[in-house]
């Protein structure tokens, strides 16, 4: 007999709602959950396989323990207890820094993720935090700090009513979006398009993405900055800035102006190959359309000039007057928001409030860069103690960092490690313990992080679709017992860590004035939350403090978790709607425009006017089937065109005598690999590519079918020197190579 359950697909930051056909505890079918309120139906090719990545063979289902050099089978209570005694000698002898935490993607796919790491963070107090944000979107994390004075407040394309999208460095044709939640991203692009609206793409690539653009620009890499620079340029110059509506909130527009006047359409049109004339029609578009957004996403970010291309990015939306109206770029308003406060200023956006030990870079969002993490525990300085103990959460940096030949040696070095992780893969393979959490039938899922991105308001959570298998524990479960095992309190009831955050939690909202309650028992409140769970219940709490919430009975139609529950498919909360001057959080209460930081960074920008790569430069790829490094497991979503090969543009195939399906050896900076050519044209001249999270050949992993076609580490050509300095971001995208076929 099979039945049916509903399930938030947490593959991509697209968030559909999925039904997925279950016999027994199986999953054996996923389809478009058509009445969810958000997704309506859609679903992509990895959706499609829930079942098969859920129940990979693979994945573990015990925790395993290293016992005489060996990763082996053992019980939770054993591995809790290797935790405790792996961890605590380290914080105690060396102290809180010398355990470092690594946070990878997925924690914004699962409710154990977004709930637990801050618990285990402001437990431990170390400094040392690495997380896949420096690899990926932190530039855009410290623009938002700088402009707005808060780093989370993120402006999102109103997709489904913009008459103007200029999309940059993004190929949501493949990754289905980012940092912009929309579901059915294609569809809404080609409802643009329907509606008479205008989508110009910004790659080095023709990707699918480009190929619905109206026009697509083939940038150089890396020059962004220099193109968006002189579309704000041509704003002043040509008399189109126009804040509208946003005048009242913006400060810094002449200092603005008079920062970026050497970034003339002629002066970047060169290291940009964009010619003049193109760059101002750009810019007289965007300002002509009755409304426009700018969206720019990786490509943008993983650059040497990421945070000043991010700052520019909202900058043109502010120029423009799109910010913060419909049609323009908005902040969304997320159900388990916090309770807003009123507008005024706020404290503002610290940077470098501490540095890494070795290369004294910056911290960033209390971030230091994943590029610094294998010098953190290899290297030995005079200052401060090493990394010698790390906690690894859903995080592959063997493959997603640069360098991952001195990460594998750096963390056969620690005096401890413990993941948690589903799969013994390239990084978890170093562990003393691995913790598997269940696959995603057996966890509830909500949309913590994407709701706050997403381009419509929505609140959706689906419970677990088949009961946790015997022998499993829930990954909210793993972490509260981790995180009590690495602050001293190891065999304690789990349920304490979720009790703690709820007396936290509501003992602070009790003494704001603008919480809805203000001066009430916080003891009371916590006796009124509703659910089966620790997580449950802080879900529970955080909707009803929330802007939409009841107030614990202040708004009797407020959000509550049992009324979620009653809504399977979700509750919709409009469309994005403007909340100037509300979110603002800068000393000043405005949008700050050219932020100290910023100005101290256009020097580097304006050198960039001269630079022109004397070689071929590399860029990344993602593929539809694929996601990062964790699903070249799954046969259902490998082959065909999801390879991991090196594209090259025909005349430089021509030119260096590389033929189509020959295996070429690639060398950057960090090393070399070699993987088979495919001659497109799909990338321009001067620019080859490679996708990342491949690599899978090392010994010790248990990816069978990952295995059989490992693909080549990208990273591998990083040796991670080259960052973002603001953001400390890596460079992944543009980085110098040299290109010989193989023998
Ligand atoms: N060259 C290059 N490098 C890149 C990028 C690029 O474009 N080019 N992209 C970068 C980006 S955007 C990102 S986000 C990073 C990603 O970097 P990472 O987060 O380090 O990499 P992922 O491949 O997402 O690995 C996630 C890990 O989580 C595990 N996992 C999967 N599901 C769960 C779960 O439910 N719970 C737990 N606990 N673990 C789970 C997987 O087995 C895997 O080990 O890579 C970056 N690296
Ligand atoms: N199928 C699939 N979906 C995914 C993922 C995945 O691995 N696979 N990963 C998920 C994650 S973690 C993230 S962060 C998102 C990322 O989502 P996107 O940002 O949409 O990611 P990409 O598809 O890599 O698109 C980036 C584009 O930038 C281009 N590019 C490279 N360098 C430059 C440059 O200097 N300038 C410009 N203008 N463009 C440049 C590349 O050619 C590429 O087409 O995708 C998510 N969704
Ligand atoms: S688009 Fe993303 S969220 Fe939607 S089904 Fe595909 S992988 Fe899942
Ligand atoms: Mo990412």
């Amino acid at each position: 007999m099979s039945r049916t359950a509903l399930r938030i697909c947490p593959l991509c930051e697209a968030t559909c709602g999925l039904t997925l056909t279950i016999e027994g505890t199986r999953v054996t079918g996923a389809r478009g959950d058509r009445e969810d309120v958000f997704s309506k139906g859609f679903i992509c090719p990895k959706g499609a396989s829930f079942g098969a990545v859920d129940s990979d063979p693979d994945r573990l289902r015990t925790p395993l323990v290293r016992r005489d050099g060996e990763l082996r089978e053992a019980t939770w209570e054993e591995a809790f207890d290797a935790v405790a005694a792996g961890l605590r000698p380290v914080v105690e002898g060396h102290g809180a820094d010398s355990v470092g935490v690594v946070l990878g993607n997925p924690n914004v796919h699962t409710v154990a993720g977004a709930l637990y790491p801050p618990v285990l963070l402001a437990g431990l107090r170390t400094r040392s935090l690495f997380t896949a944000s420096t690899v990926d979107q932190m530039p855009k994390h410290v623009s938002s700090g700088l402009l707005f004075g808060d780093a989370n407040a993120i402006p999102v394309p109103d997709l489904d009513h913009t008459d103007h999208l200029l999309l940059i460095g993004a190929n949501p044709l493949e990754s289905n979006g980012s940092l912009c939640t929309a579901p059915d991203f294609p569809g809404r692009l080609k409802a643009l398009k329907a509606r008479g609206g205008r989508l110009t793409v910004v790659d080095p690539r023709r990707t699918r993405t480009a190929r619905l653009a109206d026009r697509h620009l083939a940038i150089r890499p890396g020059a962004d900055a220099l193109l968006l620079a002189a579309m704000a340029h041509t704003l002043f110059a040509e008399d189109l800035a126009d804040l509208a509506h946003l005048a009242p909130h913006v400060q810094g527009l002449d200092e603005l102006r008079e920062s970026i006047r050497d970034f003339t359409p002629e002066a970047v049109a060169g290291a940009c190959d964009i010619d003049a004339p193109t760059i101002r029609s750009l810019a007289r578009e965007l300002a002509a359309a009755p409304t426009a957004a700018v969206y720019a996403r990786i490509g943008s970010c993983t650059v040497p000039h990421g945070t000043l291309a991010s700052w520019l990015v909202d900058v043109l939306n502010v120029l423009t007057g799109n910010l913060d109206r419909p049609g323009g770029a908005l902040f969304p308003q997320a159900a388990t928001d916090r309770t807003p406060r009123p507008a005024g200023p706020g404290r503002g956006f610290g940077l470098g409030r501490w540095h890494s030990r070795v290369r004294h870079l910056p911290e960033a969002k209390g971030e230091l860069p994943l590029s610094a993490l294998a010098e953190e525990i290899d290297t030995v300085t005079d200052q401060g103690e090493p990394v010698r103990a790390l906690i690894v959460v859903a995080a592959n940096p063997v493959l997603s960092a640069p360098d991952g030949d001195r990460l594998d040696k750096a963390l056969d070095s620690l005096d401890f490690m413990v993941s948690v992780d589903p799969y013994l893969n390239e990084t978890s393979r170093h562990a003393d313990v691995v913790l598997p959490p269940p696959p995603p039938s057996q966890s509830p899922h909500h949309d913590f992080a994407f709701n706050t991105l997403a381009v419509r308001n929505q609140v959706r959570y689906t419970r677990p679709a088949v009961p946790l298998e015997p022998g499993r524990m829930a990954e909210s479960e793993i972490l509260a017992r981790l995180i009590l095992a690495a602050t001293g309190m190891h065999g304690a009831d789990p349920a304490a860590v979720d009790a703690m955050v709820v007396d936290q939690a509501l003992g602070k909202a009790v003494q704001e004035k603008h919480s809805p309650v203000y001066g009430r028992d916080p003891k009371e409140l916590a006796g009124q939350l509703t659910g089966e769970s620790g997580p449950e219940r802080r879900l529970d709490m955080m909707l009803r403090l929330g802007p939409y919430g009841d107030g614990f009975g202040v708004r009797p139609d407020g959000l509550t978790l049992a009324r979620l529950l009653a809504h399977p498919h979700g509750i919709d909360l409009g469309p994005l709607r403007p909340r100037l001057p509300q979110p603002l959080k800068t000393r000043s209460g405005k949008v700050e425009l050219l932020p100290e930081p910023i100005a101290a960074d256009l020097p580097r920008l304006r050198q960039a006017l001269r630079e022109r790569p004397a070689g071929l430069v590399l860029v990344g790829r993602r593929h539809l089937r694929s996601n990062n490094s964790w699903m070249h497991n799954v046969p259902a979503l490998t082959g065909g065109s999801n390879r991991c090969t090196l594209h090259i543009h025909p005349e430089d195939a021509a030119r260096l005598g590389v033929r189509d399906g020959a295996d070429v050896r690639v060398k950057g900076a960090g090393g070399e690999v070699v993987a088979p050519a495919e001659v497109t044209d799909a990338v321009r001249p001067g620019v080859v590519s490679l996708p990342h999270g491949w690599g899978h050949d090392r010994p010790g992993t248990r990816l069978g079918h990952a295995a059989t076609a490992p693909g080549v580490n990208v990273n591998q050509l990083l040796d991670g020197s080259l960052l973002d300095p603001l953001s400390g971001n890596a460079v992944l995208n543009g980085i110098p190579v040299q290109l010989a076929a193989s023998l």
